[in-house]
Parts: C-alpha cells; structure tokens; sequence
C-alpha cells in the first residue's frame, strides 16, 4: 500500500511538474521581449538621442583610444588602459566570432578631446567638472570633456554602449549623440569598516564598482564602537586596543592605495573619525576620556556596553582637546580631500546626565542644556579641523544642536520621522539646513544596508526625490548638493556586500545623476537588469533584478 502511495504521488509531482513548465514558459518570454535596447546607459544620460539601428563594430586589434592631452597625464593613461579591457573583457572576448563573410562596419577610433589638455588634475576635488559629450559614428567615436573628470564619465558611457550581439560580436549604435552632465555634485556612498573589516580589494572593487556608476564620494566610516582598524602612528596603541586583531588594520600604505585606486576613478575619499559617541574602540586605549556612568549615586564599572548609554567622551575632561588634536593632524596628514567628517551622531546624554562632576562642571559654565555640552564638543573639534586648514562635514546633529558652524561646512542627513518617530522629516531638514546658508547632503532614504524583498527596495531608493518637499530659493536649491547611500556593516562584509550593495546602489546612483525626470521605475527597470548583467560581466556579483537570465555563462 505504502509502495502504491509512493508511485501515486511521483505521478502527480510530475504532472505538477509538467504544468509548472508550463506556466514558466507562458510567462517568461513575453516578459523576455521587454528588454531595454542592447547598449543602454546606466545612469540614465543627460541627453540621448534615438541611436540608429546601424550597428558599428568593436575589434581589439583594430579599436583605439586616443587623448589630445598635451602633458602626460597618468589618469587618462590609466582609463585607456582599464575601459580597454572593460570593453574587451579578456576571457569573453577571447569567445567573439572572429571571422566574417561579409564586410563589416567597423569603429576603429574614439578620441578623447578635452579642453583642458594642459592640466592633468591631481586628485578630485568638490569643484570638478564631470561634464562630458559624445558622438558615435562611422568616421570614429568623439569625446569632450572640459577636464579629465569629464572624459572618465564620458569613457565609462561610451563603454556601456558597447554590447555583444546575438551573433557575439562587439557592437555599437551609429550615430548616437550624447550630451551628458550631473544633477548633483555630491554623489557618494558610506561603508562602515568598523562593525567589519572589509579587506582592501573589496574596498578597491566596491570603487571600480562607483565608478561604473559616476559616482564621486567615498565616505569612509572608518573607526566606530565596534573596532578601530587604522593604523596611528602617534598612538600605536589606539590600534592595538582597538582593533578585532592584527589582520584587521589600515595601514597607512593601505590608505594610501585605496586614495591613489579612488583618485584614478574621480572619487574623492573623505574619512569619518567619529566622536564623541561611537568611541569604545577609541577608548580602550583612553578609557580616562570616557564618560563614567553613574547609578545609585555612585560610579559604576563596566563602563562598556551599557544599553542607552554608549559610550561618550567626556568634554569635561581638558586632556582630551590636545589628543583629538593629533588624532586629526595625522588624518590630515594622511587624507588629502579638503574634507573631514567628524561624525557627532547619536549623542544620547544619559551618561552624561547620570554624573554628577558633569552636572557640576556644566553649572559652571553656565550650561543649563545637555545639547549645550555637545556643542561646546562639536565647536571645539570643528576649530582643530579649521586651524588645520581642512573643511568639515558632520552629521546634522551639530546643527540641531544650533552650534554655530563655518560657511563651507556640509551637514549630513541621516535622520527621518521613518527611522525615529522623534525624528523630523527630512524635507524639514534640508530646507532649514540650506536656509540657514550650509551645504547639505541627503542620507535618510539610503540606507543601503537595510533589506526586504525583491523590487521594493530599489524601488523605494528610486523614487526618492531630494527636491521633493522643497521650498527653498534657488540659492538653497544650490546648496543641496546631493546625496550618499550609507552601508553600515553591522550584517555586511567583504563576502555579502556586492549583492547588498549592487544594484539597489545603481537605482541611487542615477537619482544623483539623471535629471528629476528620469523617475519611472517601471521604465527603468529593463535597463537596471541590464546593467545588472553588464556589473556580472565586470566581476561585481550584483543581485538580479528581473526574472530571466544574463548571458549563457554568467550565474
Ligand atoms: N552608526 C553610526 C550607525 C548609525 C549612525 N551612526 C545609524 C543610525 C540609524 C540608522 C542607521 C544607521 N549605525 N555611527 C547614524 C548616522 Cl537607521
């Protein structure tokens, strides 16, 4: 009886089986048909013309790039070589049909022309101009560019358009006309190495990946609570104590390299040192400028992990102005962006409140609010930055706590009524931070290490828009200068962080780019798988986005 059963329920599983296959075929193709063009940019151009269906073809050994520069310029050198081989992937182009019956178009040149060609920029800075147009047609390929950033962003397009065909070869659309430049300025990403190491390859990936995405800023959580994986020289034993262990440091050459591989994709690399709360890791090694939390009328031990009451420096203590001092003079010294991040979120004063010196030394001072002591905090740091000759950004915390800041000082967004219900709205925030004359850049809706299922993520990231809500004058208007997904690591490290980074990034990535009218999710969904599959083709193992499949290779 029991055999019976067995060879029953086979058959019905594989009727089932039958009438799932099926379904799948009924529903697969006609979504298969609505692909975007082959050659789709990603993010979406300022202007793009309809391409002809003239197609141009790509060989190696005929398919050169060219640059009028009139100095030897090692940025420029280095993209030939690196879009080079993004266009010809060795192992998948090594499998293009080599041989032809008939005579094919080919594109044998593209030339970079850039106005500046006199002045080979050294790093990336707030000011560059990543402005760019470009031409495809039979008599070769045109880039211009008033400056190097420019021609990267132009190099990075022109690859996109390159596509294989069905009868694998390397092709592109005659004359496509592109004219091309950001919305915003400010367009970066936050990963936190500090809740986990993320070696330096992944690092150097996650910017090859930016850069596929004209993305400028690499905002390096770099130090938190959790671990302090930066080597000092002034304080070896910040390190030792703070680290997870001895693989789990950048050293200064590491930071070095990761700045140079940032510089040759136009990213700028600006460093957080965080303070004063998410310092644990920080105070191991200086456990005397911590806050001592008191209960029960008396100082309590351990002072770590206290939940509400993280720990936090104590202002109040003089000795640790000098020390923050040298801390930053060697980031300074280190980095080279004009811009530190000096963090001052999530400040919760329990600790603060719970001791009675604190409360003491405040009356003194006549400070009769908490957020008055972190001010004084924040001032104190802001003028170490400033005397060193650097610019700050912080977290808007600062400016909810009304400390008066230098023009020039950028505040970051982080909050929304979404993620705290004491929070505002973040609308309210950017249009009081660029109404009182400061530079602001928008987080709140891209939190990136945040999952759910499937589309709803990206298309929640997308749909943001940062001038939604805004009522500010055109001066503000110009002083929202973008915005920057945030990648906290507490679930995420080098093993994960393709797929949770990419593509929902990509979806950021083009509202930071494309103009405010490139919005339809439901539009740009063909393209995002699209450039979904040409991310697999470049080695970033980037989540899919449709129901379907890339190439014949790829997962
Ligand atoms: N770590 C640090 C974090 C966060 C912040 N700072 C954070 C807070 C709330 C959310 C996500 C991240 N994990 N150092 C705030 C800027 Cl929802």
């Amino acid at each position: 009886m029991l055999k019976y059963l067995g060879v029953l329920s086979l058959v019905f599983f594989n009727f089932f089986l039958a009438q799932a296959k099926l379904f799948y075929i009924e529903v697969k193709y006609p979504l298969l048909g609505n692909e975007a063009p082959p050659g789709s940019p990603w993010p979406m151009p300022f202007y793009m013309n309809d391409t002809s269906n003239n197609l141009l073809y790509l060989k190696k050994s005929l398919f050169q790039i060219k640059s009028n520069m009139k100095v030897d310029c090692d940025i420029i050198r280095e993209n030939i070589r690196h879009y080079r081989n993004v266009i010809f992937p060795p192992k998948i182009y090594s499998n293009v049909t080599k041989k032809s019956k008939i005579n094919l178009n080919y594109l044998t040149i593209l030339n970079l022309k850039i106005s500046a060609a006199d002045v080979c920029p050294k790093y990336p800075d707030s000011n560059m101009n990543e402005s760019y147009n470009l031409t495809i047609s039979s008599n070769g390929a045109d880039l211009y560019a008033e400056s190097v950033w420019g021609a990267l962003r132009g190099l990075e397009t022109f690859s996109q358009l390159t596509f294989f065909t069905e009868d694998n070869r390397l092709a592109i659309n005659d004359s496509t006309v592109i004219v091309d430049k950001p919305r915003f300025v400010y367009r970066g990403l936050l990963i936190d190495t500090a809740r986990h190491f993320i070696p330096v390859p992944i690092l150097r990936k996650q910017l090859d990946a930016m850069a596929y995405h004209k993305l400028n800023v690499f905002h390096w959580h770099i130090v938190d609570d959790q671990s302090f994986p930066l080597e000092l020289f002034k304080y070896p034993n910040i390190t030792e104590k703070g680290r997870y262990s001895k693989a789990h440091v950048y050293t200064h050459k590491d930071v070095k390299t990761i700045i140079e591989h940032a510089r040759l994709r136009g990213i700028r690399v600006i460093p957080e040192f965080d303070s004063p709360g998410h310092v644990e890791a920080f105070g191991r090694a200086f456990p005397e400028f911590l806050t001592v939390c008191w209960k029960d009328g008396k100082p309590y031990q351990p002072i770590f992990s206290v939940q509400g009451a993280a720990e936090i420096v104590n202002p109040t203590n003089e000795y640790v102005y000098p020390v923050l001092k040298e801390i930053l003079s060697e980031f300074k010294n280190l980095f080279v962006d004009e811009y530190i991040h000096l963090g001052n979120d999530e400040v919760y004063y329990d600790c603060w409140k719970s001791n009675p010196d604190v409360a003491n030394w405040m009356k003194k001072m006549n400070f009769s609010e908490y957020h008055h002591l972190q001010a004084y905090y924040s001032s104190k740091v802001l003028k170490i930055v400033q005397d060193l000759g650097r610019k700050s950004t912080v977290w808007q915390d600062v400016y909810d706590n009304g400390v008066e800041l230098q023009k020039g000082t950028q505040i970051q967004i982080w909050k929304d009524t979404s993620i705290l219900p004491e929070h505002g709205k973040w609308s309210d925030y950017l249009n009081n931070v660029t109404r009182d004359g400061y530079a602001a850049i928008l987080s709140s809706p891209w939190y990136i290490n945040f999952v759910s299922y499937g589309y709803q993520e990206w298309y929640k990231f997308y749909q943001v828009d940062p001038f939604a809500n805004f009522s500010g004058n055109d001066a503000q208007a110009k002083l929202l200068i973008g915005g920057e997904a945030a990648l906290w690591s507490e679930y995420v490290d080098g093993g994960n962080m393709d797929s949770r980074l990419w593509p929902r990034l990509s979806a950021i990535a083009e509202r930071l780019w494309s103009p405010a009218h490139v919005n339809d999710p439901e539009d740009a969904k063909f393209r995002l798988d699209e450039q979904r599959c040409r991310l697999l083709r470049r080695g970033i193992v980037a989540a899919p986005v449709l129901n379907g499949y890339c190439g014949d290779y790829e997962y």
